[in-house]
């Protein structure tokens, strides 16, 4: 799967060569062939679109340090947007707090929904919990048929009721579950047009009268983008939870796995990968991601070099936080650097001792482009010496960077005591003093 992206990936990496520094020239080529694998993987245009600003913004102005290609740099960026672009955060099933858990599966015809409720079926067994599989499938004879062999193989009961309607199955399902103690409910519907009116009006009431827990849309992976537009259309109806993308072990080109994320706004929950009853896995952007660059070594590679790097940035931030000579401009080239390698967080995480203190402190990296607008209008004398900020100054400032005085007091005020901190920091036990900190409250979300 992904062999044709991969491999224009590839070539379009290759093509950056033997330069210091990565630029708007420089990238241009292989940005231009990123786009073209991309679109030719069948990914949503605007999500391409989109997807190449975010790398041209985190690469370019990058410096090629030690022995790394310029590709090599750009392979690690690509990577991490697209572990961003499928999702960063690994997303869990979620299971009802009291009562039992149910799962509506939903999705257009073939996609592999009862594939998929039988998977997950063994799954959930093997997590300790005892599922029901529910047959609410009643247009195609052979369904409630094929609901029955999965549940027997993975040994798990099948409920549904003779010449009923799809509604009445689902409500019934509901008692049987209490009666015979089953804790997860997983509800098989029928395939399903999203121009067909009826068809999506029964879904929708079944939808009503269950209030499912998690409301997954099973989408054939090699269908490509036409599927996330009908994830939309099933989205506007069902209220989806998450998505699961089946047959990837097939020959897709990656268009839906890249761009139903962002077009949705759900997790990918779980892969199919084969038709067999266990060919289930949960859902890893970083192997996705991984398989997709085929470039795993290349990682590592710049992974490491990168850690150097970063060492001897920290070491050089720490020598100023010791001489307390860290004024507001380093503030803002710190801010430039959290911007193209990460989070504050990350930043913070340099400074020796730094990483496990900060572990529990949420930091809003957004606000920070308010406070990076605030230092802007700043002159150059007043970023060294912040001290010589009186009120007329701080009008011109809050006027030049459209914020109000009461914002450029606050950054003031926390410029301050963020130096105090820094200061407290470099004399003796880092950890402990940080556990007792207080941060500044506009770094706190
Ligand atoms: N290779 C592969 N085949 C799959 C996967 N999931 C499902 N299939 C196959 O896809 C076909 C359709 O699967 P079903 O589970 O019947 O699909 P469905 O969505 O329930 O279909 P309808 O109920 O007719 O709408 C079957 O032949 C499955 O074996 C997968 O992850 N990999
Ligand atoms: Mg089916």
């Amino acid at each position: 799967m992904f062999e044709s992206l991969q491999s224009r990936l590839e070539q379009a990496l290759k093509k950056m060569r033997g330069q210091a520094k990565i630029t708007e020239e420089n990238i241009e080529e292989a940005i231009k062939e990123i786009r073209t694998a991309f679109l030719d993987a069948d990914v949503n245009f605007a999500v391409v679109k989109k997807f190449i600003e975010d790398i041209k913004a985190k690469a370019v102005g990058m410096e090629v340090k030690g022995n790394l290609l310029p590709g090599q740099l750009v392979v690690k960026v690509v990577y991490d947007e697209l572990v961003e672009l499928m999702g960063a955060q690994k997303s869990e099933l979620l299971y009802a707090r009291s009562g039992p858990t149910i799962i509506l599966v939903a999705g257009l015809q073939g996609s592999g929904k009862t594939t998929f409720c039988g998977k997950l079926s063994v799954y959930l067994k093997k997590k300790g919990r005892q599922p029901l599989l529910v047959a609410a499938d009643i247009y195609r004879p052979a369904a409630i048929e094929q609901l029955k062999v999965l549940g027997q193989q993975a040994n798990v009961p099948v409920f549904t009721v003779e010449n009923a309607n799809p509604r009445q199955i689902a409500s019934d399902s509901l008692q049987y579950a209490r009666k015979y103690n089953r804790d997860v409910i997983i509800v098989d519907t029928a395939g399903r047009l999203t121009i067909d009116e009826e068809m999506m009006n029964e879904v929708e009431d079944i939808s009503k009268l269950l209030n499912p827990v998690e409301t997954l849309f099973v989408c054939d992976a090699m269908t490509g983008q036409d599927a996330v537009n009908t994830a939309k259309a099933f989205h506007e109806r069902l209220n989806l939870t998450g998505v699961v993308l089946t047959k990837l072990d097939g020959d897709t080109r990656g268009g839906a796995a890249l761009s139903i994320r962002t077009v949705v706004g759900k997790p990918i929950k779980f892969v199919g990968i084969g038709e067999k009853i266990d060919a289930l896995e949960l859902f890893h952007p970083e192997r996705i991601a991984s398989r997709i660059l085929g470039m795993g070594d290349i990682l590592t590679l710049v992974e490491k070099a990168q850690s150097e790097i970063d060492e001897k940035e920290a070491a050089k931030l720490e020598e100023k936080i010791r001489k307390n000579e860290f004024n507001l401009q380093d503030f803002l080239e710190q801010l430039k650097v959290i911007k193209r390698m990460g989070s504050l967080k990350d930043l913070l995480g340099m400074i020796p001792g730094m990483d496990s203190a900060m572990r529990n402190v949420q930091i809003d990296d957004k606000a920070f482009s308010k406070v990076e607008a605030i230092i802007f209008s700043m002159t150059k004398e007043e970023r060294s010496n912040p001290k010589i900020i009186n009120g007329g100054r701080r009008r011109r400032i809050a006027l030049g960077s459209g914020s109000s005085i009461q914002d450029v007091n606050r950054l003031l005020k926390q410029f301050e005591d963020m130096q105090k901190m820094m200061k407290m920091m470099t004399k003796g036990n880092m950890a402990s003093k940080m556990r007792n900190f207080k941060m500044p409250t506009g770094f706190r979300r």
